[in-house]
C-alpha cells in the first residue's frame, strides 16, 4: 500500500502525525488493510475483527419499533453523507444478505437482540451506554447500533458518524458508556452573551461529542441576574423555548439558571415565590432542569433587614444557612411540580477552593443532599485539577461535586486579546471516580470554544483513555470539515493562542510551544558554526512564516466553519500580519547569512509590520475586556525583535566608515 504523508508543517513538526495517522492522507486505504478507527470521545472498549463492510450506494435500514425519529434521521444523514443513494427499510434481517444492513434500536428489541446474539456480543448496560457491532457477511454485512437507552442509541449514531466517514467500516465491536454522568458547558461568563444562533450551533456541536448538558447562565442577561424578578419579554421566552427544543432533539439537557444573589432576601417568602414564578415561566416553554447561581456575590452583608432578624448578623456561616434554606425550598417545589425533574444545581459563593470553612460546613449540614454543588477547583482558574483536589471538595461540600471548569473562558483581565485554544489538559485521569461531571465555562466566541469543549467532553466521557493532543487534533479536523490543509492551518493558529492565564501572573499553559520549538532551533543553528545547518534552519523558518501568513486565508476561505472565521476575525487579521513580519524576518536572516546588505531593509519592514500587527484591536464589546490582539506573544514578537541582533549586519558600501 502506498501511504502519502502530507507536507510536513514547518512550524509544527508534530502536525505531520495528524495527516499520517488519521486517514487524512489523500490515498484511501483499501478494505484489505482494515485499521482501528480513532473515535472521539474514546470509547470504553473497541476491538477490531476481520474484514470490513463497504457501505456502497444501497443499504437496508432496520429501525426497531419506538426508535426516536431524530436518531433515525441522523443515521440517514450519515449514510447519505457517506455516499449511500438508496436507503430501503425492513423490519427484520433476511437470511441472505445482498447489501449492507444497518440495525438500529434499544438492546431489548428483538431484532437488535437477535443481531447481537448472532455475533455473540453482549450489550453495554450502563446509563447512556451503547454497543456497535459491524460484521461482514454475504454481499454486504450487518452494522448493529444497540442503545441501552434512547441517549445511548443517539451516542451510538454519533460514533457511527465517525466510523462511516471512512471508505469502509471495519469489522469491530464497541462497548461504550460515559465515565461521568454530567458533561457539557455552562454559558456562565461575563460580557456579550452568545446569540441564539450561536447557542443552536453549540447544542448541535455538543451532541457530536456526546455531551449531555448545557446550562444557560450568561452573567449579562438582565432577566437572569440584575433584574431576575422581572419576567422575560415574550420574544425572548419564545426563543429560549426554541432553544430548549433544539437541546431535546440533540439529547442535551437544557438547564436554566437564575442568579438572584445580588439582591435576594433569603428569608422573604415573596422572593421564594419570585424564584418559583421565574422557573414556572421557563418550565412552560419546555425546560425541566433548573439552577441557582450564588457566585460572585457579597455574603458579608445581607440585602434586607429581615435576613438579619431571621439568621442573625451577616457572615459566612449565616450565609450558608440562609442559602440552604432558600434552595431547599426551591428543590422541594421543583420535585412537587415535576417528580421526574432532575435535582437543582447550584454554584456556591465559595466555589473557588475546597478548604474547610464555616460557610461550607453550613452547606454540608443544611443543604438538601439532592442538590448538585459546583466548584471550580483549587482556584477560580486553577493550574491543574487532581483526584485529591476533588476528594477534598467531596469532603468540604458533603457530596461529589460537579466541576465548573473555567477553561476556555476569556472574560478576565489576563485573557484580554486572547482566544484560549490549547488542548484541554492537566485534569488527572481518575477524576470520574470523584466528580459527577464537568461543565466547561466557554469563551464569548462560541465556535473557537469548541476546541477546548471537545476536550472537556472527551475527558468527562472517558478520563482514563483521554489523550489531550489527539483530541485537540480531532477538534481541529471537525472544525475544518475534515480537510487536511485547513486542519493544519487551524492547528498553526491554535498554537498562537495556546497560552492559558490564571488569575495570577503565572499561566497554566505556555504560549506557542510549537512555534517556540521551531524558533529555538533557528536561534541555535544561527549561533552554531555549521554554515549548512544555519542556512537550512533559515529556510525552515521561511516555510514556517509562510504557514503562519497563509493560515488565515485558508481558515477564512476553506471548509472551516464560517462562524469560526467570523468570531476569530481580528485574530486572523493579526496573525496574517505577524506571518508577514516573520516572512520578512526570515528574508532578513537569509540576506544577512549571504552577507547581503538588503538585510537591514527587510528587518526594518518586519519591524513596521510587527508594530501594525500588535496594534490590531479586539472587536469592541465582543469580550468583557477590550485590548490589542495577542498572537504568540512573548515568542513571535521576541524573535522578530531579536533577529537583527543575531548577525553582525553587513553594511552597505557607501555607508561604510572611512578607514
Ligand atoms: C465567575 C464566572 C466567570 C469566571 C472567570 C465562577 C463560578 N463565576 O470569578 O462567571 O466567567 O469567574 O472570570 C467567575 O467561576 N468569578
Amino acid at each position: 500500500m502506498t501511504r502519502r504523508i502530507g507536507h510536513i508543517g514547518a512550524c509544527s513538526p508534530l502536525i505531520m502525525a495528524v495527516a499520517a495517522l488519521t486517514g487524512l492522507s489523500t490515498v484511501p486505504a483499501s478494505a484489505k488493510t482494515a485499521t482501528l478507527p480513532e473515535i472521539f470521545p474514546a470509547p470504553a472498549s473497541i476491538t477490531l475483527g476481520t474484514g470490513a463492510v463497504t457501505l456502497g450506494t444501497s443499504v437496508v435500514l432496520i429501525a426497531a419499533p419506538g426508535v426516536d425519529p431524530e436518531t433515525i434521521a441522523l443515521v440517514r444523514r450519515i449514510l447519505t453523507a457517506s455516499g449511500v443513494e438508496t436507503i430501503a427499510t425492513a423490519q427484520r434481517l433476511p437470511s441472505v444478505l445482498d447489501r449492507p444492513h444497518i440495525i438500529l434500536g434499544p438492546d431489548t428489541a428483538a431484532v437488535v437482540r437477535d443481531a447481537l446474539d448472532r455475533s455473540q456480543t453482549s450489550a453495554d448496560r450502563h446509563a447512556e451506554g451503547y454497543t456497535i457491532v459491524s460484521m461482514p457477511a454475504g454481499r454486504g454485512g450487518v452494522v448493529t447500533l444497540a442503545g441501552h437507552d434512547a441517549d445511548g442509541l443517539f451516542h451510538a449514531a454519533q460514533t457511527f458518524r465517525q466510523i462511516a466517514a471512512r471508505p469502509f467500516i471495519p469489522a469491530l465491536v464497541i462497548h461504550d458508556h460515559p465515565a461521568m454522568p454530567i458533561r457539557g458547558t455552562i454559558e456562565g461568563f461575563y460580557g456579550a452573551p452568545w446569540s441564539m444562533a450561536d447557542r443552536t450551533k453549540h447544542l448541535e456541536f455538543l451532541a457530536t461529542v456526546k455531551a449531555n448538558t448545557y446550562v444557560y447562565s450568561p452573567k449579562d442577561d438582565p432577566y437572569a441576574r440584575a433584574r431576575w424578578r422581572e419576567p422575560y419579554p415574550a420574544a425572548t421566552l419564545s426563543a429560549l423555548g426554541t432553544l430548549a427544543a433544539t437541546a431535546r432533539r440533540n439529547h442535551v439537557d437544557f438547564v436554566y439558571a437564575v442568579s438572584p444573589g445580588p439582591s435576594v432576601c433569603f428569608s422573604d417568602p415573596a422572593d421564594l415565590q419570585a424564584l418559583e414564578h421565574k422557573f414556572d415561566a421557563i418550565r412552560s416553554i419546555g425546560v425541566d432542569s433548573f439552577y441557582v447561581a450564588l457566585d460572585d456575590i457579597e455574603y458579608a452583608k445581607w440585602n434586607c433587614d429581615r435576613d438579619k432578624a431571621t439568621f442573625g448578623p451577616s457572615g459566612a456561616e449565616a450565609a450558608g444557612i440562609a442559602q440552604s434554606r432558600l434552595l431547599n425550598a426551591v428543590q422541594t417545589q421543583l420535585a412537587k411540580a415535576d417528580p421526574k425533574a432532575r435535582p437543582l444545581i447550584m454554584v456556591p459563593t465559595e466555589y473557588y477552593d475546597a478548604k474547610e470553612t464555616p460557610y461550607k460546613a453550613a452547606l454540608r449540614k443544611y443543604l438538601d443532599p439532592r442538590i448538585v454543588v459546583q466548584w471550580t477547583g483549587t482556584d477560580v482558574v486553577p493550574p491543574a485539577i487532581s483526584v485529591p483536589d476533588a476528594l477534598a471538595a467531596t469532603k468540604a461540600f458533603g457530596r461529589k461535586t460537579l466541576l465548573w471548569d473555567n477553561y476556555p473562558v476569556n472574560d478576565y483581565a489576563q485573557t484580554t486579546g486572547r482566544l484560549l485554544m490549547a488542548p484541554y489538559a492537566r485534569r488527572q485521569a481518575g477524576l470520574s471516580g470523584e466528580l459527577t461531571g464537568i461543565l466547561s465555562n466557554p469563551m464569548n466566541q462560541e465556535a473557537p470554544s469548541r476546541v477546548a469543549v471537545t476536550g472537556v467532553a472527551a475527558f468527562a466521557w472517558n478520563d482514563e483513555a483521554y489523550d489531550a493532543d489527539r483530541t485537540w487534533h480531532a477538534a481541529a479536523r471537525e472544525l475544518a470539515g475534515g480537510d487536511e490543509r485547513a486542519t493544519r492551518a487551524l492547528l498553526t493558529f491554535f498554537d498562537t493562542q495556546h497560552m492559558a492565564p490564571t488569575f495570577g501572573s503565572q499561566p497554566w499553559q505556555e504560549q506557542a510551544p510549537r512555534l517556540k520549538a521551531t524558533l529555538d532551533r533557528v536561534r541555535e543553528a544561527i549561533a552554531g558554526s555549521d554554515d549548512r545547518a544555519r542556512s537550512d534552519a533559515i529556510k525552515d523558518l521561511a516555510r514556517c512564516a509562510d504557514e503562519i501568513a497563509n493560515a488565515p486565508d485558508i481558515i477564512r476561505s476553506g471548509t472551516v466553519d464560517p462562524g469560526f472565521a467570523a468570531q476569530s476575525r481580528p485574530w486572523l487579521d493579526a496573525m496574517q500580519r505577524w506571518g508577514r513580519a516573520l516572512q520578512l524576518t526570515a528574508a532578513g536572516l537569509a540576506a544577512a547569512d549571504d552577507g547581503n546588505t538588503a538585510a537591514s531593509r527587510y528587518f526594518a519592514d518586519a519591524k513596521r509590520l510587527a508594530a501594525e500587527a500588535a496594534a490590531i484591536p479586539s472587536i469592541p464589546g465582543a469580550t468583557r475586556f477590550d485590548g490589542p490582539i495577542k498572537i504568540a506573544d512573548g515568542v513571535l514578537d521576541t524573535f522578530v525583535t531579536d533577529a537583527p541582533t543575531l548577525f553582525a549586519l553587513p553594511v552597505a558600501a557607501e555607508a561604510a566608515p572611512a578607514k
